[in-house]
């Protein structure tokens, strides 16, 4: 997979070469390239935002160094158009389905929105280039996109096929079912006078899977109850 990021801060992104994202793209599976939205500026600020028409507060982002980076990286005409995600507080819920969805993409473009927000020709023009998606984290307002991009990336790139050593441990995680995962205990089997629940030492393998069921049900249904009558 092929993941291009324009941001105005791309030294927020040096952690994604750490761990699983970083081996992902030593070996090849994941090309992860992060671009300075200032390389495509041609005034010696590197100017990125300007004035809102109709006025108002804050600054709003400029479209041209928008237009040139699409140009760039999400060409008019390709045959293989990527899918371009904007992250935005007014955008669909970001999900585990989503992750997986956006996990069988061929190339994925992430823009990173600062200030009060971009204009708005620019997601038209992306829409010429490939599939535009607007998504938020959750119903709350960061600073910019850099953040969110990061956890989706995250979220998306323990999907590839490879990316991830073992793919059974990503069937048992928390949301993959639609429920939260049971407890995990490891030794020693006494700590500070607290048991490991003895079901768990009986070998008995179907008492144990009936017992995890079990834990997963009772914790979404005190924890998340919305998971149990909402289909996501
Ligand atoms: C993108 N807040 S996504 C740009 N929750 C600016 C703020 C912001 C996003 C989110």
């Amino acid at each position: 997979m092929r993941i291009d990021v324009i941001s105005i801060f791309p030294s927020y992104f040096d952690g994604l070469t750490l761990s699983l994202l970083g081996k992902a793209q030593s070996t090849g599976i994941l090309d992860l390239q992060i671009h300075d939205l200032r390389d495509w500026t041609h005034d010696r600020h590197r100017t990125v935002d300007d004035t809102p028409y109709g006025g108002g507060a804050g600054m709003v982002m400029k479209p041209e160094p928008w237009g040139l980076a699409l140009d760039e990286l999400a060409p008019a005409g390709s045959d293989s158009p990527p899918t371009i995600i904007f992250p935005s507080p007014a955008g669909e819920v970001f999900h585990q389905s989503t992750a997986r969805e956006l996990a069988q993409r061929e190339h994925l473009v992430f823009g990173c929105g600062r200030y009060e927000g971009i204009d708005e020709r620019v997601f038209e023009e992306a829409a010429t280039r490939g599939e535009v998606r607007l998504i938020s984290l959750g119903d709350y307002v960061l600073n910019g996109g850099e953040v969110a991009v990061m956890a989706m990336i995250e979220a998306i790139g323990r999907l590839i096929p490879g990316v991830v050593g073992n793919p059974e441990s990503l069937v048992e995680e928390s949301h993959e079912d639609g429920l939260l995962e049971y407890p995990s205990y490891t030794k020693p089997s006494v700590w500070r006078e607290r048991e490991v629940p003895p079901i768990l030492l009986s070998g008995n393998h179907g008492a144990i899977a009936a017992w995890r069921r079990e834990q997963q049900l009772e914790r979404t249904r005190r924890r998340r109850p919305d998971l149990l009558r909402d289909e996501d």
